[in-house]
């Protein structure tokens, strides 16, 4: 049966795909025909009530129209029970990634050398071009090609998008979000940017974990390999060899922008394939995959091993009182936890207070502390880090139903079930003690050179001019922040210290910032500028401006963002809502948490 929580990754998905990785305001409108049918009434009417556009519904209702009803129902299914600014959130998000500027052409006036028919003509080892067609909506060349690794029989479905007019001499890479590879509709923002872009399934379709056993019921490595690097690289080299074939000239710069998934996807290219991109934007990434992955399941094995399922109720109540306790430590009461590492509040504190219809008890803070706490072995060995004081906790530690039972994160669900326990059967209410250590143990032994993405051995994409920019939520409830922070410090530390590093790769982190990009905390408009500012004039990021916008899309904060591990510390004077009233300030080492 499906859940409330695989409905949310659903949703959060989706506007993870609709804003990282889609970027749809200046894409070419399609038109909806007809009415639509009843389920997308309510999605419409939410969005027009929350200030949508036409063009901004558009988008969503054709994006809800390519999802099977199995993925619309779970998505209906959460609606019923999310909060209210739900479509003004969404919205929020689109917005931000899409105030992206359309970047200057490097080749002015740029035309295609060749039909886009012609390049069947073109031969790229292991490829086949299985489709091409002429977009009728904007004139693009589009060329769907079938990637393949022999002797496996592999299929990496590549999608490549070329502009017919005002192609601005770039090629950039989309990613992916949760096990989907990526999708054909991330193809169309970049598109509409002028670059020439590229997106991939990376060998199975959908969003499923499943892909991972083949018919036997034992392990598809190829299929795991596609996932884990493979499939970018694919998309990258089909990608670059047709843009040049079509225009005649190679791509001046390539970029690479991903969230989630797509994030650990751009830091995979840095780390295996140096050569693919000169600039690379990786978004909450989803890196150490193979810790941070069940790790994400370590608060249904408390609760488990507890017998306690704890309700939404009470760990909305216990994040909030950390707020509330926490907020004023960075200086600034604005409903931020600006370092999280600094808060200590003990869910302790709420024993005895009515939340709802029950009391909060110690075995509710008991568990709570566990989740913040993160996985421990048997012997309290660190396993990984929890979801930090402020984060969502019920994207980890979900549970519904009148008896309450867990609702494990789908992604950290499947994985156990299909990568460690290959039985699609596996019942995970059936954990004995000690089992999740062992699983643990087990992803750690057998896919952490795969897909754990966490080589600090950026030297190639260094020397070859790279420069990446990395950045992540701190209150991102599915990935926690600190992971990203641990990789981080081991490159700086393998690639000769802060100022050395600093030169190609830096880490900003965002105070209040869910997985999605969104949050209490205001989040930055203009990454992609960023890169490409940095990789073709050289201007590396100093500081990054976010921005807080309400429910119709004014903007009502702008704080400054700063490379880790400096963080913006407010003056003493002026608007706590205007970032021209803040500084860069680094912290002592020793208040920079663990
Ligand atoms: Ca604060």
């Amino acid at each position: 049966m499906k859940n409330s929580y695989q409905s949310r990754h659903a949703v959060l998905m989706i506007i993870i795909a609709l804003t990282s990785l889609c970027d749809l305001s200046q894409a070419a409108v399609p038109t909806v025909d007809g009415v639509p049918p009843p389920e997308l009434l309510k999605w419409e009417k939410g969005l027009r009530q929350a200030g949508a556009s036409r063009a901004e519904i558009s988008h969503f209702v054709e994006f809800l129209r390519e999802q099977s009803p199995a993925d619309l129902k779970e998505v209906q299914e959460y609606l019923q029970g999310a909060p209210p600014n739900i479509f003004a959130t969404y919205l929020r998000g689109v917005r931000q990634e899409t105030s992206e500027w359309a970047p200057k052409p490097v080749f002015p006036a740029a035309m295609p050398a060749r039909s886009c028919e012609d390049l069947r003509d073109i031969s790229i080892p292991n490829a086949t071009i299985e489709i091409i067609t002429v977009d009728a909506s904007d004139g693009s060349c589009r060329i769907m090609v079938s990637v393949t690794h022999p002797p496996a029989s592999d299929h990496v479905k590549v999608f490549i998008a070329l502009p017919t007019k005002a192609w601005n001499g770039r090629f950039r890479g989309t990613g992916g979000s949760g096990f989907l590879g990526g999708s054909e509709r991330n193809l169309r923002s970049p598109l509409a940017q002028g670059y020439a872009t590229g997106a991939t399934d990376t060998g199975h379709e959908g969003d499923n974990g499943s892909f991972a056993l083949n018919a036997n019921g034992r392990l598809n490595w190829q299929e795991i390999r596609d996932n884990a690097y493979l499939g970018i690289h694919d998309m990258t080299v089909v990608g670059k060899t047709l843009t040049e074939a079509f225009y005649g000239k190679a791509p001046r710069y390539s970029y690479f922008v991903g969230a989630s998934t797509g994030g650990r996807q751009g830091l995979m290219e840095a780390q295996r394939y140096p050569d693919d991109y000169d600039g690379i934007v990786a978004a909450c990434p989803s890196i150490s995959w193979h810790r941070m992955v069940p790790a994400a399941f370590w608060a249904q094995e408390v609760m488990l091993r507890s017998h306690n399922f704890v309700p939404k109720s009470k760990l909305d109540a216990v994040t909030v009182a950390a707020v509330t306790s926490c907020d004023g430590l960075d200086g600034v009461v604005d409903g931020v936890i600006d370092d999280p590492n600094r808060c200590r509040y003990d869910p302790r504190g709420l024993i005895g207070t009515k939340v709802g219809d029950s009391i909060f008890t110690e075995a509710d803070a008991d568990v709570v502390r566990k989740v913040w706490e993160g996985p421990r072995g048997h012997d309290g060995k660190f396993l990984w880090y929890g979801p930090s004081r402020g984060a969502d906790l019920s994207a980890v530690a979900g549970t519904s139903g009148a008896s309450l039972i867990g609702k494990p994160f789908s992604v950290s669900l499947e994985y156990i079930q299909y990568f460690l326990i290959a039985n699609p059967h596996w019942d995970w209410t059936s954990l004995a003690p000690g089992d999740f250590e062992l699983l643990f143990d087990q992803s750690i032994e057998e896919y952490g050179a795969v897909i754990g993405t966490d080589d600090p051995d950026l030297a190639s994409f260094r020397d070859r001019g790279g420069k990446i920019i990395i950045y992540h939520g701190l209150a991102d409830e599915l990935v926690p922040a600190q992971g990203t922070v641990e990789y981080y410090r081991r490159v700086l530390q393998r690639m000769g210290g802060p100022q050395q590093t600093a030169q190609f790769a830096r880490l900003f982190l965002l105070p209040g910032v869910d997985h999605a990009l969104v949050g209490a905390g205001p989040s930055p408009p203009g990454i992609t500028d960023a890169i490409i500012d940095w990789v073709e004039n050289g201007k590396a990021p100093e500081r990054i401006i976010a921005e807080l916008a309400d429910t119709n899309g004014k903007t009502i904060r702008t704080r400054p963002l700063f490379p880790y591990p400096q963080v913006a510390k407010y003056k003493g004077r002026g608007s706590t809502d205007d970032a021209r009233n803040f500084v860069g300030f680094t912290p002592a080492q020793s208040e920079l948490g663990q």
